[in-house]
């Protein structure tokens, strides 16, 4: 087995939480002066999502704040686009500063807002960095050739949801887009994919862990899967794993507020090789489990399929 599923999963359930909510989820990790930083969702009990933070000294258990990080803006540009709630948080930190990207929903439909933050006492919000309706936005948390790197995946209507890369000079504006990454027919992600923890540096590429969907007659099935991304060139993918690595299978994972959903926005490498993964289990609380980081870069590379 790729992922050790931690002992005592969940580790975040709603009653950890100190403000009304009906879901710990979807969380984004960093480690942050040798505190582990969790940054997760919650639906709030109007259905309408909301951030909170949790601290560890372990990466395992942890201690949520009194008071939610971020709730929907009450400043516009954002205050518009985040009407119906922001969710997804995914964090990287890059010069001197974490970046948190999420998903802002509105009437005018779900795109991504990146906010800044030093310390996770304050946090600016920055940008809205797409139109709708895109999801799933992570940044990769080194510049190439001068540029900041992202991963992102828009809705479309031609082509199976899929994953594309974007360029920007300064975090706000991004463009030189470009399709990478397909859904496979008939397989496990053949609905839909999208990026999901941010990508981790390793010596052969850029390890990058996304979640696909498969529809079924009793609704879509969530699971995590591996790409490798060039180290120079992060629009070359070099394989991606043709099994998923992370599928539902706990009574945590299986039934929640969403059946059968393993969904990834943050995972924390450490110095030993090792890789604590989290993920959202049934949209309704959070885990971890721990995966070795070459291992999952063989899997890339052992038994790959094309990526488009
Ligand atoms: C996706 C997103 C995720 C969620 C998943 C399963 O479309 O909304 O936040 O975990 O569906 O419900």
């Amino acid at each position: 087995m790729l992922i050790e599923r931690y002992k005592n999963n969940p580790i975040l359930e709603k009653d950890h939480v100190p403000y009304p909510v009906a879901t710990v989820h979807n969380a984004g990790v960093v480690k942050f002066n040798d505190k582990y930083i969790m940054i997760f969702r919650s639906h709030k009990l109007n259905g309408r999502s909301i951030l909170g933070l949790a601290e560890s000294d372990d990466g395992f258990n942890f201690k949520v704040d009194k008071e939610p990080f971020m709730v929907p803006a009450s400043e516009e540009p954002f205050k518009e686009y985040e009407e119906y709630g922001i969710e997804d948080p995914r964090i990287i930190f890059m010069e001197g500063e974490y970046l948190i990207t999420y998903s802002a929903y509105s009437r005018h439909g779900v795109r991504i807002g990146l906010a800044k933050t030093k310390d996770f006492k304050t946090v600016q919000r920055f940008s809205l960095i797409t139109e709708a309706d895109y999801r799933n936005v992570v940044i990769f948390p080194e510049k190439f050739n001068g540029l900041y790197a992202r991963l992102d995946r828009p809705h479309s209507e031609i082509s199976p949801w899929s994953v594309w890369i974007s360029y920007s000079p300064d975090l706000k504006f991004w463009g030189e887009s470009k399709l990478i990454m397909k859904p496979m027919q008939y397989h496990w992600d053949e609905m839909k994919i999208g990026p999901g923890a941010p990508p981790i540096k390793t010596k052969r590429g850029w390890l990058n862990i996304y979640h696909g969907v498969f529809p079924t007659m009793n609704g879509c099935v969530y699971r995590l899967g591996v790409a490798l991304h060039d180290l120079e060139d992060p629009s070359k993918i070099i394989a991606v794993g043709d099994e998923w690595i992370l599928q539902p299978e706990k009574e945590y994972e299986i039934t929640g507020y969403v059946h059968n959903v393993v969904f990834s926005c943050g995972a924390v490498p450490e110095e030993d090789g090792t890789v604590k993964i989290y993920w959202g289990g049934a949209d309704k609380v959070m885990c971890v489990g721990t995966a070795i980081l070459e291992e999952l870069v063989d899997h890339c590379l052992n038994n790959p399929r094309k990526p488009i």
